[in-house]
């Protein structure tokens, strides 16, 4: 993607689009991580012809690392955080690392694929025996493009292995998991430079050496939440994409027994503040439908669906998304038809009915997690701003309205991209403080308002079917 930033211009535009696929080899799952660098490359290639660039950011989902060797080469292949391998390793840890003292160490919400279980999961492999520096995925693509190493805050805070009050690397946590503390390069923070390109990446792309690399918020929903158009400060977000992260920004962490309980992270963001939010399960659960669609030559083309389920009878089968059998890759309708058995309900009748049961689920836990994360943080919530790709969906943002009894904000989808843009443009002086960065995406973005409709008892109703009243 490439951003123009000026006092009151954001413009975004795409250089080159690849796909992010996953491998299977063996029993595991991974990042074809030389595909995505040759995309890297073929972007920046791209770039190169239409002018060059005054800066370059890399941001990726959270929690997955690649491992150098002493001779600073990638060890293996990373692994994707939905395999299997993690299955267990929490509960197996469970006496050495307490969830209770490794949340209040890290203030980071349980996933079972959180970075500190991966490399628990690896504990006494060769590989992680050979490794000296890890790097996180963003970090690892930057390693390639100047040869630099350092490990991004915001990504860095993903891991639950870094200290929520000191913003440090966690000795204790680290020795408690056999890591060598030696392992994990220097915090780096969004904005600042990265390296300049290696030769090989300035001959492979025509962009010239010194074109620099800036540290942007790495974490995708970090920079996500960069790009949220808040004009005032009682927002809440949902950064909707393969996942719905929801919850509050806020000046400092809140770890609490409460916060624990009900599952709140504290990510960090820019300027040292930090994200209150809780994983939904997300548009995962749409995509995977689709795919097994497909896959068994049903209909799988979404606008004729969405208009289906838009009509479908509201609240016929709801599921808690976070069910953790919605988390690896396969089956989602034969796994949602599963859960309605079990709680009793009828199965989603027709692919509209599967499409509603899944956006009005989804609706249901932006509800009840944006409900929780006010309680916890102690604040009121005015607007809800729904960014990513999820927020292209007309119907989940309007149920998310009519779920929350707020009025919702939609826009802008690549709000990811904007973050990524807007840190660097900063670090380069095209734009100020974060509220400008704010301001200058409302003002330049299209955005869509939806005020919620019909009965909030309705919705406590639905939501007290599956346990999430
Ligand atoms: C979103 C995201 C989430 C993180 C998950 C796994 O793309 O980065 O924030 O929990 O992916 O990394």
């Amino acid at each position: 993607m490439v951003g123009r930033v000026g006092p009151a211009t954001l413009d975004l535009s795409e250089a080159h689009r690849f796909p992010n696929r996953p491998v299977r080899l063996g029993a595991g799952l991974h990042w074809d991580v030389p595909a995505l660098f040759q995309g890297v490359l073929d972007g920046l290639r791209q770039v190169a012809r239409s002018g060059g660039a005054a800066s370059v950011g890399i941001d990726s989902w959270a929690v997955d690392y690649g491992l150098l060797d002493a001779d600073g080469q990638l060890l293996g292949v990373p692994h994707h955080y939905r395999d299997a391998r993690t299955a267990g390793t929490a509960e197996t840890l469970r006496d050495r690392l307490p969830a209770r003292e490794l949340y209040e160490v890290t203030g980071i919400q349980h996933l079972p694929f959180n970075t500190v279980f991966q490399l628990a999961a690896a504990a006494g492999s060769a590989q992680l025996a050979a490794a000296r520096t890890l790097l996180l995925i963003p970090d690892l693509f930057i390693h390639w493009l100047t040869g630099t190493v350092g490990a991004e805050i915001t990504n860095a805070s993903t891991t639950a292995l870094l200290d929520a009050r000191t913003a440090a690397w966690s000795g204790p946590l680290l020795e408690r998991i056999g890591v060598d503390r030696a392992l994990l390069p220097p915090v780096r923070r969004p904005g600042d430079p990265a390296g300049t390109l290696l030769p090989y990446v300035a001959e492979q792309t025509g962009l010239p050496r010194d074109t620099p690399v800036t540290t942007v918020a790495s974490h995708d929903t970090a920079s996500a939440v960069v790009a949220v158009p808040a004009t005032g400060p009682d927002f809440a977000y949902i950064s909707c994409g393969t996942w719905s992260l929801a919850g509050l920004e806020l000046d400092a962490p809140v770890i609490t027994e409460a916060s624990r309980a009900a599952n709140f992270t504290n990510e960090r963001g820019i300027d040292g503040g930090f994200r209150f939010l809780r994983n939904i399960m997300g548009m995962w659960l749409l995509s995977e439908t689709l795919s097994t669609w497909a896959a068994g030559g049903l209909p799988a083309d979404l606008p004729p669906l969405l208009a289906g389920a838009a009509r479908a009878r509201p609240f016929a089968a709801v599921i808690d998304p976070d069910a953790p059998e919605f988390l690896p890759p396969g089956d989602m309708p034969a796994r949602i038809a599963a859960y309605c058995a079990r709680t009793g309900q009828r199965a989603p009748a027709d692919q509209a009915a599967m499409v509603r049961c899944i956006l009005e689920s989804l609706a249901l836990a932006h509800r009840r997690v944006l409900r929780t994360a006010a309680e916890l943080a102690g604040r009121d919530i005015a607007v809800v701003h729904l960014v990513g790709g999820g927020s292209r969906n007309d119907l989940l943002c309007q149920l998310t309205a009519d779920a929350t009894g707020l009025p919702v904000v939609a826009g802008p989808a690549e709000a990811t991209a904007l973050g990524n843009i807007l840190v660097q443009a900063r670090a380069h002086g095209a734009v100020g403080a974060l509220h400008e960065m704010r301001s200058l995406v409302a003002g330049t973005q299209r955005l869509r308002h939806y005020r919620p409709r019909g009965e909030q008892r309705d919705w406590a109703a639905a939501a007290a079917r599956i346990g999430l009243g």
